[in-house]
C-alpha cells in the first residue's frame, strides 16, 4: 500500500470570496489523516505550502493575481513532483481550484516519465474552462482546465513538458451545472467530455462512471479533482460558489467507491472548502468521508 502525502496550499488568490485559505487546517481537524490511518495508510503530513499572500485588486488584462497564482502553483508543482518521485499519492488541500494547475502539471510530468496513460475526473459543478478573454469574472479558479489543456497565460503552461499537461479526451467532468456562455463554446471547441447533472439525471452515477472509467487499464494513472462544490450546498454549505442541485450524498459515494475499485487512483486535490461558510465543519468532514471512500473504504470492507 502506497504512502498518502498530505500537502496543504493555503490560499485563496485564485477564488471569487476570501476563505479557501483556511482549507487544510479545516481538513487537518476534520482527522483527514487519523482517517486514512484507520484503514491503513502510512500518512505522512507534509505541513503547509508558503506563498504570497492575497492582494484583493482587480483583474489586470482579464486575469486576477496572476503572480500570485503563479508563486502558489509553483509551490504546489514542486511539492507535488517530490511526493510523487518518492513513490507516495499526494493529497492537495487546497485552496482554490487554481491550484490544480501545479499539482495536475506535476502528475502529468511523473505520468510521461513512467508511460503511464493519465486520466483526470473533475469532480466539480463548473468546468473551469474560462480564459482572460472570456471570464466573465478574472478569477483564475475558473480557469485551471485551459491553463492544463495548454490555453493559459504563458507563466502557467508547459510546466509538464509539453505545451498542454493533458489532452481533452483524458478528462472527465462531472457533476457540472454552471457553465458560462462562452464556456459553453469552448467545451465544443475542445471537444471536451461533460458528465453534466442531467446525464446523471437520465442515466444515474453507476452508469456514468462505468463511462468513464471504462479504458482504465493496469498503465493507467487516475487523478481526481475534487471541487467540494460538486456536491449540494445543502450538504457542503462551505464553499464560495455553490450552486444547488448536485448529487445526492450516495451518488458521491458511489462515484468515490467506483473510483477506488480501479485501484489506480494515483493523485487528489481537495478545494474550494471555505471554513468562513461553513456551519460546523461540516463541509470539510464531509470531505474527509468521501476521500475515504475514494482510498477503498467501504460499508463491508476494512
Ligand atoms: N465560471 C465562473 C467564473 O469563471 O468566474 C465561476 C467559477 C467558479 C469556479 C469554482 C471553483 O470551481
Ligand atoms: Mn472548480
Ligand atoms: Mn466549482
Ligand atoms: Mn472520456
Amino acid at each position: 500500500m502506497k504512502c498518502i502525502s498530505l500537502i496543504g496550499a493555503p490560499t485563496d488568490v485564485g477564488a471569487s470570496v476570501r476563505g479557501a485559505g483556511m482549507g487544510p487546517d479545516a481538513l487537518r481537524v476534520a482527522g483527514v489523516a487519523e482517517a486514512l490511518r484507520g484503514h491503513g495508510y502510512d500518512v505522512i503530513d507534509r505541513g503547509n505550502l508558503a506563498g504570497p499572500p492575497n492582494p484583493w485588486q482587480q483583474p489586470q488584462q482579464g486575469l486576477r493575481h496572476l503572480p500570485e497564482v503563479v508563486a502558489w502553483n509553483r509551490a504546489v508543482f514542486e511539492a507535488v513532483a517530490t511526493s510523487l518521485a518518492l513513490d507516495q499519492v499526494p493529497l492537495l488541500m487546497g485552496g482554490d481550484h487554481c491550484l490544480a494547475i501545479g499539482s495536475i502539471s506535476a502528475v502529468a510530468r511523473q505520468c510521461r516519465q513512467e508511460r503511464k496513460n493519465l486520466r483526470v475526473v473533475w469532480l466539480d459543478a463548473h468546468t473551469d474552462v474560462n480564459t482572460a478573454a472570456i471570464s466573465p469574472s478574472g478569477n483564475m479558479h475558473g480557469m485551471p482546465v485551459s491553463c492544463l489543456l495548454g490555453h493559459g497565460p504563458e507563466d502557467l503552461v508547459g510546466w509538464s513538458g509539453e505545451r498542454a499537461a493533458i489532452v481533452a479526451d483524458a478528462l472527465d467532468f462531472i457533476g457540472i451545472r454552471s457553465v458560462d456562455a462562452d464556456e459553453k463554446l469552448a467545451i465544443r471547441q475542445l471537444g471536451l467530455q461533460v458528465f453534466d447533472m442531467r446525464h446523471i439525471d437520465e442515466h444515474g452515477m453507476r452508469n456514468t462512471m462505468t463511462e468513464v472509467l471504462q479504458d482504465v487499464d493496469e498503465d493507467t494513472h487516475i487523478h481526481v479533482s475534487f471541487d467540494l462544490d460538486c456536491l449540494d450546498p445543502l450538504d457542503a454549505p462551505g464553499v464560495g460558489t455553490g450552486v444547488r442541485g448536485g448529487p445526492t450524498y450516495r451518488e458521491m459515494q458511489l462515484c468515490m467507491e467506483m473510483i477506488a475499485d480501479t485501484g489506480r487512483l494515483g493523485s487528489l486535490d481537495v478545494v474550494e472548502i471555505n471554513p468562513a461558510l461553513d456551519v460546523r465543519n461540516r463541509t470539510a468532514e464531509l470531505a474527509v468521508e468521501f476521500i475515504q471512500s475514494l482510498f477503498g473504504a467501504s460499508t463491508l470492507a476494512r
